[in-house]
């Protein structure tokens, strides 16, 4: 009997479904999330072949500054800091020509770090959707997505690293053409830490503006990604000049920053030339006026005095300068 109780909402809902023409759609979303060891986070979301994402219509809450949040998402608030970042791909799988997948990275995710993504699904299917709960499914195993709750995500040994928690429509019935705005919120709590934390060890301006002698073009011009310089010949301009005038203290800033960015993208290439076995993370932590300071904040400062350096006195510039010296100069410990 108790079966038959089970299935006896399906069942009206099949009758239902037939009468009034729904479409039987039974994930509409599905989201599929991981993490690894050293970043990045990643939530894949795609949609039943009935909808589609609308093209450009992925929105992050994280557009520079971060956001961080009590716990279960609570009291969400600026950091003053900008050491993450989501960005949103959309693609189409299913070959139709819509937009069933949009894949958000969040790189850089650190305990603490909040984001709020949104994105407009429409109905491409001749029939109503009734919105069913979407599927999530966390590193390979399915958790259960409730509308509207928090779910916590753990990695496998049983750690808590994240909570997520979707929000809209579920239930709301999606017509032919119609347009649904999709939220989701997440709040990383903890991360996967590389089994040995490694020594700080920079490069010097100096080390780098002769790059030749360690790095052919095509290498160098990867490690300028992500960097100050679009191409080799402003990095060469950048370096040119950095010990020839120090009255000019920006240009001084410059060279620093942009050795220090060129480090950190060295550190995370390990089939690059190494000799000095140089290690920078943005996450790694220096000392610095009777504190700590990390390196993506001091090249985060870098950025934001060359961005507008009017705006600072000598002072503020050579003080970002000297930290950004100080780091290009770290050595690594030598074991005894
Ligand atoms: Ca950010």
């Amino acid at each position: 009997m108790k079966r038959t109780a089970l299935h006896l909402p399906i069942m009206v809902l099949t009758i239902l479904a037939a009468v009034f023409g729904f479409a039987a759609v039974t994930d509409a979303i599905t989201i599929n999330g991981s993490l690894a060891q050293d970043g990045p986070l990643v939530f894949q979301f795609r949609t039943d072949p009935a909808m589609a994402f609308v093209a450009n219509s992925f929105m992050s809450q994280d557009y520079g500054t971060d956001e961080t949040s009590d716990a279960g998402m609570y009291n969400v608030s600026m950091t003053g800091q900008d050491l993450a970042a989501t960005t949103g791909t959309f693609s189409g799988n299913s070959g139709d020509g819509t937009l069933d997948t949009l894949t958000a990275t969040v790189t850089n995710p650190y305990p603490g770090y909040y984001n709020e993504l949104s994105v407009k699904v429409t109905n491409v299917g001749a029939d109503p959707i009734v919105m069913p709960e979407p599927a999530l499914n966390w590193l390979g195993q399915p958790v259960p997505l409730v509308d509207g709750v928090v779910t916590p995500l753990y990695d496998t040994a049983g750690n808590q690293v994240a909570e997520v928690r979707w929000l809209d429509n579920t239930g709301r019935t999606l017509c032919p053409g119609q347009v649904f705005e999709e939220a989701f919120e997440f709040h990383v709590l903890s991360v996967p830490t590389p089994p040995q934390q490694q020594d700080l060890s920079g490069l010097t301006p100096g080390y780098w503006k002769n790059w030749r002698n360690h790095y052919t073009a095509e290498q160098f011009t990867a490690l300028l990604a992500g960097t100050i310089a679009s191409d080799i010949s402003s990095a060469d301009a950048i370096f040119a000049h950095y010990n020839a005038k120090q009255s000019d203290v920006l240009t001084i800033l410059r060279a620093q920053l942009l050795a220090a960015q060129l480090t950190v993208n060295l550190s995370g290439m390990p089939q690059m030339p190494n000799p000095g076995s140089a290690y920078l993370s943005l996450a790694g932590r220096v000392e610095w006026n009777n504190g700590t300071v990390t390196v993506g904040e001091a090249v985060n400062n870098a950025l934001t005095i060359l961005a507008n350096p009017s705006a600072y006195t000598r002072g503020e510039i050579l003080g970002a300068k000297d930290l950004l010296d100080m780091i290009n100069n770290l050595e690594q410990a030598r074991n005894p």
